[in-house]
Order: structure tokens, then sequence, then C-alpha cells
């Protein structure tokens, strides 16, 4: 056995500031998503984020395929795809893999980033129970990371656990008898995927329209090591139906609303941060109306339904155990 081999991280220090974000890129031209789609903005400010001793895992889904077309890739880095509910799978096999050829001294030993990718679809969905299994194992390093477009994209929108109450998708148009098709309310994936895990070092919230503390965030992910789990939301101009252009600002209107909450979870301790840590210290939330009315996905939605949305999202402040992050409410004792 090389009596070299450790578990050791690499260690990312945090980015201060957009000009001292590296210039080296791992995801570069050579793919194929839409224009104005932020999980490809997600992909290469990870892989940035990450730096070049990193693998890729993605498992199917727009950034899967509109990555890998054939004999093109925008991808520097070693990557491999996977199966749609596989990423947790993928990240752990690997890891444990690249730790038993270290030790067995059968490759150089040194720390390697393993980072598998899903979609809402993947992630949410279909590979939950594969995500879940891998934040348990604690002793192997690796990052998922879900891609939340709201919807299984790639097989043109239909809808997924993660897509928002009374969206329009292929799955759920609206009717002239029926006006909302769609009426369960989005899964609190992160916040889920922290509570269950208690030893999962680090859970986190990102958005690409922050996109420095986006990268942070992959780099604390990636240097606190064991299985770590990141969620962004991905603004998505097919998807959403809006101008492409609109991308980055959907982003900070999604936080800036409170419907997506940015926060992080170290070592069982809740951080918000950014825009959000605004929220919770007292600064006013935007009504969701300035959100929802940009995207023709809620083009069908009436006053009463832009007020449900509204009643449902107050009450993520008002009455979550911790805003954003933990659903519950302590029983008030009756005395
Ligand atoms: C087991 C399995 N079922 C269905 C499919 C078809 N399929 C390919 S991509 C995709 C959508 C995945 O959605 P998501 O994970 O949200 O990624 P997105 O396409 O939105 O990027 C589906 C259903 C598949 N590849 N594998
Ligand atoms: S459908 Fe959405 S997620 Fe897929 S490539 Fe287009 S913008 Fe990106
Ligand atoms: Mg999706």
């Amino acid at each position: 056995m090389a009596d070299t081999f450790t578990n050791a991280t690499q260690i990312l220090e945090p980015f201060k500031g957009v000009k001292k974000v590296t210039i080296e890129e791992y995801f570069t031209s050579g793919h194929r998503t839409c224009q104005g789609c932020e999980s490809a903005l997600v992909m290469k400010l990870m892989v940035k984020a990450a730096g070049p001793r990193t693998i890729v895992l993605g498992s199917t889904g727009c950034m899967y395929v509109a990555n890998t077309t054939y004999y093109t890739t925008p991808w520097v880095v070693p990557w491999m795809h996977t199966q749609l509910g596989s990423s947790g799978s993928a990240a752990l096999g690997t890891s444990a893999g690249l730790k038993a050829l270290m030790k067995k001294g059968k490759m150089k030993s040194e720390p390697i980033n393993v980072i598998a990718f899903c979609g809402d679809g993947g992630g949410a969905d279909m590979g939950l129970g594969a995500i879940s299994a891998t934040l348990t194992h604690k002793e192997y390093n690796s990052l998922i990371l879900m891609y939340d477009n709201e919807s299984y994209a790639n097989t043109d929108i239909q809808l997924s656990g993660s897509t928002p109450y009374g969206a329009n998708t292929t799955f759920s148009p609206p009717g002239s008898v029926k006006r909302l098709i769609h009426t369960r309310w989005k899964k609190n994936t992160a916040g889920m995927l922290a509570a269950g895990h208690t030893e999962c070092r680090y859970v986190a919230t990102v958005c690409a329209s922050y996109a420095v503390e986006m990268m942070n965030k992959v780099r604390k992910a990636l240097t606190i090591g064991g299985p770590t789990f990141i969620h962004s939301l991905d603004p998505c101009p097919k998807g959403w139906d809006y101008d492409p252009m609109l991308s980055h600002e959907l982003g900070e209107l999604a936080i800036e609303t409170g419907i997506f909450p940015l926060y992080e979870v170290e070592d069982g301790v809740v951080r918000h941060y950014g825009k959000t840590k605004a929220i919770v210290e007292g600064r006013p939330r935007k009504p969701v109306r300035e959100y929802l009315l940009k995207q023709g996905r809620f083009a069908h939605f009436t006053e009463e339904d832009l007020e449900y949305f509204q009643k449902k999202v107050d009450a993520m402040w008002d009455k979550w155990e911790i805003p954003g992050v933990i659903p519950f409410r302590r029983e008030v004792s009756a005395k």
C-alpha cells in the first residue's frame, strides 16, 4: 500500500472579488445550449471554481445532451455521462475508485475533485435515492450539484417535482375548463437533504446571477470534503418562456422575491447569505408578481393565482422554523 495516501481535499480559497477569479476556462465553446441558458453558465462557473484537477460526471439532461453533441464538447476536464438517476452513484463510485487506486499505489496520490451534476428531474425526482445514499458515506469526497431549470427540459419541458405551482409545461398546459393543471408546491430539495443527512458537512443553494458567490460555494464544498450537495436555480429561456436577455435578471428576482433563498448549512449551522441575508435582516421582499409575470409559463395566472403564490412564499418567511430552509413550526403549547 502506498504510504503517501491521504484522503485530503484540495484547499480552494474563496475568490475575493471578481478581479481575483482565475482566467482559465474548463468549459469552453462547442456546446449547443439555447441562447441565455443559465445552466450552461453554471457548468462553466462550477468547473472554473473547481480548477483543472477535477473529474465531472453528468447525468442525462440538457447539460449532457447539448454539451456532448457527436464529436464536439466544451469540457476540457475529464468528463463522463451517467444514467439519469445516477448522479449520486456516479459520484460515490468514482470517489471510491480513485481512493482505492491511490491506496494501492496504482495512481499518484493527490486530491482530485469529483463533481457529479444532475438536473432537477435527475436529482429532485429520479435520482433522489442515490443522492441520499451518497450523502451518508462521509469517507468519500464528492460534490453533487443539482442544476434546477424547473422542468425535464431536454425532453421538451415536462413538469418535475421542482416545477413551480401553476406553471405551464407540456404536461400542464392551462385550459379553458381547468386553468391550473399543476397544483403541487415545489419540493424543498436542499432543505430536505440538509435536514435528513446529519453527517453531510455542507449543503448550499446558489444562483449564477451572483457568480462569485456561487463559485465560492463550490470551492467551499470541495474543500470541506465528504459528500456535499449544492442546489442551483437556473432560469431557462425555453422552458420558462422569456427573452434570453432576461436570464440574469430573473435569477436576481427569484432571490429578491424570496422565492429561492440563498443559504448554506455547514456542520449543522444554517447561514443565509447575499440578498437573502438582507431579507432575513428586514429588507422588504419584492412582490412575487414582478418575477412571475416576466415569464410566459405564468401568463395564464389571474390575480387569485398570484395572491396564492404570494401567500405561500410569505409563509416560508413568516412561519417556517428556519425561514426558507426548514418548513416545520413548533407547537405553541396552550397554557
Ligand atoms: C431512465 C430514463 N428515463 C427517461 C429518460 C429520458 N430523458 C432524457 S433527459 C430527460 C429530462 C431530464 O430532466 P432534468 O434532469 O431536469 O434535466 P434537464 O433536461 O432539465 O436539463 C429525460 C426524461 C432517460 N434518459 N432515462
Ligand atoms: S432548454 Fe433550458 S436548460 Fe435546456 S439548453 Fe435550453 S435554456 Fe438550457
Ligand atoms: Mg431540469
